[in-house]
C-alpha cells in the first residue's frame, strides 16, 4: 500500500488540519501498518484495530502538547505510537532496545504512565487530574479503558473517588464487549443493555448538524430539542450507574464514526464535571479474520503454534483431577483459553469460573470456597498473581485454607518486557506461611506435582513456564521424589536450580568432565520449604553454586544459602539470581543473556567460582566441616 499520509505525521500536531476524508484514509494506512507490523513480530492486533478512529480522534480534539492520555492495560497503543514520532522505528515493535508492546514513557513524552496490568488507568488519570488542579492548570486528563478493564476492582475504586469531583477528567470507555475472551460477569451484562440506546447519538448528531445550520433560529432550537430529548431520554432511560456516580454521561457513540467521535469529545470538554464517553468499537475492525475471531486475534505470534505446552498440560491433567473428585473448582481472572482451561469450561462448566480481570477478587473468593469444603485451582499467571498478594495472606494463609495456584508464564516471558515477567512469585509466594511451593520442568513433574497440591494442605503453588517442556524432560523423571540429583563421581561442584533453567545447565557436566572437574546437578521441585534431604546433599560438596530465574532478593538461592551456613556448612557458597531491575522486552534467550544464566555465562560463572575457591583455599587451607570439628578436639564432646 502506497502511504499517503502516514509519512507526513511526525507528532500530534501533523494531523491537525486534515479533513475528515483524510483522517478516513488515515485510519486505513494505520490499519495496513499494524497489520504489515504485527504480522512480523507478533503482538496484540485485534486490540489495536479496534481504536485506530477512537486515537485518530483523540489526537484531533486534544492538544497532547499538555493534555494527557492514559490507555489501560496499554496494549492498545500502536496507532498512538505511529501518531506520535515512532512510525520509522515501528519496525522494531516488541524487538530489544526497540518500541515497547505497551505504553512506556521511556518511549515518548506523549505516553503518560506505563501501563501493562489492567485497570490502572483511571486511578492515574486521576492523579494526573487532581494534581493539574492544584497547578492551575486547564490540561484535560483522559483515561481509555476497555469494558473488560473495568471490570477490575481498581477501576471502580478510581470511579468512586473521581465522582467527587474533579475538572477536566474524561473517562473515555471503549466497549468491544470483548475482554480477551468474551467479556463476563454482569458490568458486561449492564454495558450490552446500555448498548442498545445506540442510535440515540447519532440522531442528536445528525438533528444538531442539521438544526445549526438554520440561520438565527439554530441555535435556541439546538437548546430547545436538548432540553426535550434529555427529558424524554429521563424518562425512557434510568440514569447509568456513572451518573449515579458523579459523571456526566456520553454516549454511546460509534467508535468507528470519526465525525460522531470527534463532536462527543468536544461536548465532553465543556464540562466542568468528570465525564464518562461510551464508546462503542469492534475488536479487529478492518480486518476480517480478526473481526470474526477477535479471542483468536486478540495478540497474534507469529512463532509456530505449540500443541502441546505448560498451560495444555495443566488444562488436562486439572480436568483429569476434577473429573474424579467433585470438590476441584478451576477459577481464571479472564485468561480462560490462555492458561489452559477451554477444554474444562466445556465440560465441567459448573465447576468453572471466570471472574473478569479481577486477581484480588480470584483469591478471596477461592478463599471463600475452601472454607466451605471445596478445592479451588486457581489458574493465573506469575505477574498478575502479584495482585492477589494481600488476599493470599490474609484470606489464605491466616486461616490455612487449602487452596492450589497453577501459576503460569513464570521466568522471562520475552517480548512482553519488564511488566509480565514472572520473576518475583517464587521470592513473594515463599514469605507466606503454610506455603509449599513446587516447580516441574517437565510435563510428568507438572502432573505429579499438580496431584500433590491436590492432596496437600493450606496453599499449594505449581509454577511452570511459558511454552513447552525441555526435549529431554521426560527421561529425567522420577516418580515421587522431590528432587532430581544427578551426582558425579566426587564432591567437587555442585548446581542447584529448579525449573526450565535446567535445560540450560544439563550439559554442562560433560563439558567441565572434559576439563577434569566434576559437577553434579540439584534440580529441585519442590522449592519451598527446602527440604532438610537437599540441603545435607549439599553440604557435602566443596562448592555449591544457586542459579534461578527469579529475583535475587529474596530468592530461593538466598533462602537456601543462608541455610546452609546456619547449619553450619563450610561449603563455598555462590549464587546468580535475576539482579533487582527490572527486565525489559527482548527474546528469552537474550533475556537470560542479558541476566547472565545462558549457557555460556554459566560456564563461565562455574570457572571464576572454582578459581575463587582455589584462591581462598590456598590463603586459608581448605577443610570439610568434618574436619573443622576434629581440629576444635573438644574432648569428651561427642
Ligand atoms: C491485571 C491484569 N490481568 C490480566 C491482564 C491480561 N489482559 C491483557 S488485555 C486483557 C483484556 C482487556 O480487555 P479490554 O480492557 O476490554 O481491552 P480490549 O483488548 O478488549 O480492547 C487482559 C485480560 C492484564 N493485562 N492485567
Amino acid at each position: 500500500m502506497a502511504y499517503k499520509h502516514l509519512y507526513h505525521i511526525n507528532s500530534p500536531k501533523d494531523i491537525k488540519n486534515m479533513n475528515i476524508k483524510e483522517l478516513q484514509e488515515l485510519s486505513a494506512e494505520l490499519r495496513t501498518k499494524i497489520i504489515e507490523t504485527v504480522s512480523k513480530n507478533g503482538g496484540h492486533l485485534a486490540s489495536n484495530l479496534g481504536v485506530v478512529e477512537l486515537t485518530i480522534a483523540l489526537h484531533k480534539t486534544f492538544d497532547l502538547e499538555q493534555d494527557k492520555i492514559i490507555w489501560d492495560v496499554g496494549h492498545q497503543g500502536y496507532a498512538h505510537k505511529l501518531l506520535t514520532g515512532r512510525r520509522d522505528r515501528f519496525s522494531t515493535l516488541r524487538k530489544k532496545g526497540g518500541i515497547s508492546g505497551f505504553i512506556n514513557p521511556k518511549e515518548s513524552k506523549y505516553d503518560t504512565f506505563l501501563t501493562g496490568h489492567s485497570s490502572t488507568s483511571i486511578s492515574a488519570a486521576l492523579g494526573i487530574a487532581k494534581t493539574n488542579e492544584l497547578n492551575g492548570s486547564q490540561a484535560y486528563t483522559i483515561s481509555v479503558i476497555g469494558d473488560g478493564a473495568l471490570t477490575g476492582g481498581l477501576a471502580f475504586e478510581g470511579l468512586n473517588n473521581a465522582g467527587e469531583g474533579v475538572k477536566n477528567f474524561i473517562v473515555v470507555l471503549n466497549d468491544n464487549n470483548m475482554s480477551i475472551n468474551k467479556n463476563q460477569g454482569s458490568i458486561a451484562s449492564y454495558l450490552n443493555n446500555i448498548r442498545s440506546n445506540y442510535f440515540y447519538l447519532n440522531l442528536k448528531t445528525k438533528t444538531v448538524g442539521v438544526l445549526s445550520k438554520v440561520p438565527l433560529l439554530g441555535k435556541p432550537l439546538i437548546s430547545f430539542t436538548r432540553a426535550v430529548k434529555n427529558k424524554i431520554k429521563a424518562l425512557i432511560y434510568p440514569k447509568t450507574i456513572f451518573e449515579n456516580l458523579g459523571f456526566v454521561y456520553l454516549g454511546p457513540v460509534n467508535g468507528h464514526n470519526l465525525k460522531n467521535l470527534m463532536y462527543i469529545f468536544s461536548c465532553a470538554k465543556k464540562m466542568q464535571k468528570p465525564v464518562l464517553v461510551h464508546v462503542k468499537t469492534k475488536k479487529g475492525k478492518g480486518y476480517l479474520p480478526a473481526e470474526l475471531e477477535p479471542e483468536t486475534y486478540h495478540s497474534y505470534s507469529n512463532n509456530a503454534a505449540q500443541k502441546r505446552t505448560f498451560s495444555s498440560n495443566f488444562g488436562e491433567v486439572i480436568l483429569k483431577l476434577a473429573q474424579n473428585d467433585e470438590r476441584i473448582c478451576t477459577i481464571t481472572a479472564a485468561m480462560r483459553d490462555q492458561v489452559g482451561l477451554l477444554e474444562f469450561s466445556k465440560q465441567i462448566p459448573n465447576r468453572f469460573f471466570d471472574v473478569g480481570i479481577a486477581e484480588e477478587h480470584a483469591v478471596t473468593f477461592a478463599a471463600g470456597m475452601a472454607s466451605n469444603g471445596f478445592i479451588p485451582v486457581i489458574a493465573i499467571y506469575s505477574t498478575f498473581l502479584q495482585r492477589g498478594f494481600d488476599q493470599l495472606v490474609n484470606d489464605v494463609a491466616c486461616s490455612n485454607y487449602h487452596i492450589v495456584l497453577a501459576v503460569d508464564r513464570v521466568g522471562f516471558v520475552g517480548e512482553d518486557g519488564e511488566t509480565h515477567q514472572g520473576i518475583f512469585d517464587a521470592a513473594f509466594l515463599s514469605t507466606i506461611p503454610n506455603t509449599t511451593i513446587y516447580a516441574p520442568s517437565s510435563y510428568k513433574e507438572q502432573e505429579q506435582c499438580l496431584t500433590w497440591a491436590i492432596n496437600g494442605k493450606g496453599l499449594c503453588v505449581v509454577r511452570y513456564p511459558k511454552g513447552n517442556e525441555h526435549s529431554a524432560a521426560d527421561s529425567f523423571f522420577e516418580p515421587n521424589k522431590e528432587y532430581l540429583w544427578l551426582p558425579q563421581p566426587d564432591k567437587d561442584i555442585l548446581l542447584v536450580t529448579y525449573g526450565r533453567l535446567f535445560e540450560t545447565l544439563v550439559e554442562l557436566p560433560e563439558r567441565f568432565k572434559k576439563l577434569g572437574i566434576n559437577v553434579s546437578i540439584l534440580k529441585l521441585i519442590q522449592i519451598h520449604p527446602i527440604l532438610d534431604e537437599v540441603l545435607e546433599i549439599a553440604d557435602n560438596y566443596r562448592t555449591v553454586i544457586f542459579l534461578e530465574e527469579g529475583i535475587e532478593t529474596g530468592s530461593i538461592a538466598q533462602q537456601f544459602g543462608a541455610k546452609l551456613h546456619q547449619m553450619g556448612s563450610k561449603t563455598n557458597f555462590f549464587m546468580r539470581a535475576v539482579q533487582n531491575k527490572f527486565i525489559e522486552q527482548g527474546s528469552i534467550e537474550q533475556q537470560y543473556q542479558q541476566t547472565g544464566l545462558d549457557t555460556a555465562s554459566v560456564e563461565q560463572f562455574i570457572k571464576t567460582a572454582s578459581l575463587t575457591v582455589v584462591k581462598r583455599k590456598s590463603q586459608e587451607g581448605f577443610k570439610t566441616t568434618k574436619e573443622k570439628v576434629q581440629d576444635l578436639n573438644f574432648e569428651g564432646v561427642n
